[in-house]
């Protein structure tokens, strides 16, 4: 039985197995992928984003426990930003997430970045896809940023969520541009501390300075302690009242066209990108074109050129 026939029946090891291809990047992970793309399509995928701290991870272990509660099978990708040499936060997370440790309904994979050309996004869509193929109703993709991911996430997810904490007023100037686009809502954590009203407050009034069409999805601000388990069934309400918006307005096709073009299209950079550039590496051309720049001799504008004319050619 191949990996994904396994995974499709149920295991669960086959899965943590395929997972661990998808990161290795070993070629056989590539027809499973194939073979279980036809069983995906039915998770919802929720994106959770903000800065370090902000109590992302603790809001993941709360949803994660409200979903079980509603006979929800949930999977959980953790993006992890922090050298896979320390690999800290990972573990801290998996000391949270114990409580889930022996529930077969929940899955968890934390995902190191590694910086590789579009690897993060397709591993995560890669692992997010097998987590939907086993069953999973909901996938949560929990990432770092202010940055790439952060818009690499919103293309996988189909509802996102930002997080902030109280007393980031300034912060949220500096990045609200990126953060105000991206979130479809918006939670202030750490409602315990002083400030949580006033950074809700603030954050409603420059999302209210967004124009928004009739039966547009306004994002709501809410608050929530994540630590103590405060507002996370309105939470998790809230989404859920996002994709039903999503299917009744129709823009989940929209959404649903564009992460299709978005996984085929890094796909295709990745394989062409691997293809052209093992190829000049080894029969040494790549080198030539690299002393050739050394000198002056050679501009790698018409040596992009020449080498992808020889392979239109061949
Ligand atoms: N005071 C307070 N601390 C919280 C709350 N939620 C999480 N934390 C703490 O904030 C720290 C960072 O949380 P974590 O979930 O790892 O943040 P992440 O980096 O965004 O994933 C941890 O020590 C949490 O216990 C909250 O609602 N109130
Ligand atoms: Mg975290």
């Amino acid at each position: 039985m191949s990996l994904s026939q396994s995974i499709l029946s149920g295991d669960i090891r086959a899965a943590a197995r395929l997972m661990r291809n998808i990161d290795d990047n070993i070629p056989s992970s590539r027809s499973d992928l194939q073979e279980l793309f036809p069983h995906t399509g039915k998770a919802f995928l929720i994106g959770i984003t903000g800065p370090p701290g902000a109590g992302k991870s603790t809001l993941v272990d709360q949803v994660t426990a409200a979903y079980r509660k509603r006979g929800k099978r949930v999977g959980v990708v953790a993006i992890d930003p922090t050298s896979p040499f320390t690999g800290g936060a990972i573990l801290g997370d998996r000391i949270r997430m114990n409580r889930h440790a022996n529930d077969e309904g929940v899955f968890i994979r934390s995902l190191a970045t590694r910086g590789h050309m579009g690897g993060l996004s397709r591993s995560t869509a890669d692992v997010a896809n097998v987590m939907d193929a086993m069953g999973m109703d909901v996938v949560i993709i929990e990432t770092v940023g202010v940055g790439q991911d952060e818009v690499d996430i919103v293309r996988l997810a189909h509802t996102t969520l930002v997080v902030m904490v109280p007393g980031m007023g300034d912060d949220i100037q500096a990045i609200k541009a990126g953060i105000l686009e991206i979130g479809d809502l918006f939670v202030v954590n750490k409602a315990d501390r002083d400030g949580a009203d006033r950074t809700a407050r603030e954050l409603s009034m420059m999302l209210e300075m967004n124009r928004y069409a009739e039966g547009d999805w306004r994002p709501p601000v809410l608050m929530t302690e994540a630590q103590r388990n405060v507002g996370i069934e309105e939470l998790v309400e809230t989404m859920e009242s996002h994709h039903h918006w999503l299917v009744n307005s129709g823009e989940i096709h929209r959404l649903h066209e564009e992460k299709n073009r978005a996984l085929f299209q890094t796909l295709l950079k990745e394989r062409l990108f691997a293809e052209v550039n093992g190829r000049i590496s080894d029969d040494g051309r790549l080198a030539e074109i690299l002393d050739g720049m050394l000198t002056r001799k050679q501009d790698p504008y018409s040596s992009v050129e020449r080498i992808l004319a020889e392979r239109l050619n061949a």
